[in-house]
């Protein structure tokens, strides 16, 4: 499986709770498996854990922007790279409030907050703890991603009433050294560990598109499938193009079939989880969005932007959500609440 990585058991000694472990030939033969026959079994085991014509909309917000230290090469706020991106201070807690608010009447029913952050100072996980507080008494559910954390911040952000952690692995163990060298694959998990002894819900996956093998985008499902205890959250993200990256130089966009494949795979191999297609949903068709909801995918972020990056436009979301007969808060927002 996951050569030299350390990763977190459920529990610590509860056998009985671990879940399986996957290994790499048995995804590769899921991912070469007929196409109906995987969306078979994918739909299959999508409908025994989940409502298949019911999606969940999040909504994020960037409340500190750009200036990263960190080199992840994909990535428009890192400060090793002249993106166009501005760096600026985090948000007053009465701004995300505000956005907080915007993407419930949007639609969303998850508010995800993002600060381009190495690892937070503890004087900025006071106000991240504050703006938790006040999104969840709007009656949403939080997520945040900070970078890495220690114990005492991931108890904090617990006790503030955090619902998910966001932090990827972002693809193979064999593919990460060449996409970002300044923070391990290990202090990624090690941070995951953390996050999840705390008691706080795990959103962990990863980007394709960025020039790396279909056998690493098997491998990074290997990886997030195999972490003790699958991530509840599993985001896919399509590279979103942002200029002066090093990933300009290997980036290729995914065949349509092979994202519907990946996204299949990941629903058989992590049953329980929201699987989340994420960024990149503007390069995507109709008929595409519809072949991974019906391969199992069933999250989106809503909104005409990510963090610095476009998304798919909110009104095409609703089109398209209505053709499928696909619930979700967003329609609900749309027919008035
Ligand atoms: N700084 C924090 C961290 O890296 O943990 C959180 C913010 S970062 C934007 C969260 C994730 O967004 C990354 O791990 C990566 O998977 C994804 N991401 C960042 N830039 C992206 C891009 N241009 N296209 C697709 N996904 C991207
Ligand atoms: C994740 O996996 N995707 C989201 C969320 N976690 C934080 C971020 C996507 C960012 C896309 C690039 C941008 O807009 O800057
Ligand atoms: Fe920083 Fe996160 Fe971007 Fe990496 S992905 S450069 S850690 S903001």
């Amino acid at each position: 499986m996951t050569a030299g990585l350390v990763v977190g058991r459920k529990g610590s000694g509860d056998t009985a709770a671990v879940s399986r472990v996957w290994e790499r030939a048995e995804a590769e033969a899921l991912y070469g498996l007929p196409f109906a026959e995987l969306m078979f079994q994918a739909q299959r085991v999508h409908r025994e854990n989940f409502d298949p014509n019911s999606i969940e909309t999040a909504s994020l917000c960037s409340i500190k922007t750009g200036g990263c230290p960190e080199d992840c090469g994909y990535c428009s706020q890192s400060a090793h790279y002249d993106t166009g991106v501005r760096a600026k201070g985090l948000l007053d807690r009465s701004e995300v409030l505000a956005a907080a608010k915007a993407a419930k009447d949007a639609g969303a029913t998850r508010f995800c907050m993002a600060a381009a952050w190495r690892r937070p100072k503890d004087r900025d996980l006071d106000s991240v703890c504050e703006m938790v507080r006040a999104v969840k008494e709007l009656g949403m559910e939080t997520c945040v991603t900070l970078g890495m954390l220690t114990t005492k911040q991931a108890a904090r952000l617990s006790e503030a009433g955090l619902d998910f952690y966001n932090h990827n692995v972002d693809t193979s163990p064999e593919f990460y050294g060449k996409i970002i060298t300044t923070r391990t694959l290990q202090e990624r998990i090690d941070t995951l560990s953390l996050v999840r002894e705390a008691g706080i819900k795990v959103c962990c996956g990863g980007i394709i598109g960025m020039g790396e093998r279909v056998e690493d985008r098997l491998g990074m499902l290997v990886l997030l499938a195999n972490l003790g205890e699958p991530p509840e959250s599993v985001p896919i993200n399509l590279w979103n193009e942002v200029k002066g990256v090093p990933v300009n130089d290997t980036a290729e966009r995914p065949d349509p079939i092979e994202l519907v494949r990946l996204l299949a795979t990941a629903r058989i191999m992590m049953p329980k989880s929201v699987v989340r297609l994420s960024a990149g949903r503007q390069y995507m068709s109709d008929e595409a969005h519809a072949l991974c909801f019906l391969a199992g995918a069933n999250s989106i972020f809503i909104g005409d932007v990510l963090l610095t990056t476009k998304n798919l436009k909110v009104d095409r979301d609703t089109a398209l959500l209505a053709r499928l007969g696909i619930a979700s808060a967003l329609s609900q927002a749309q027919n008035g609440g």
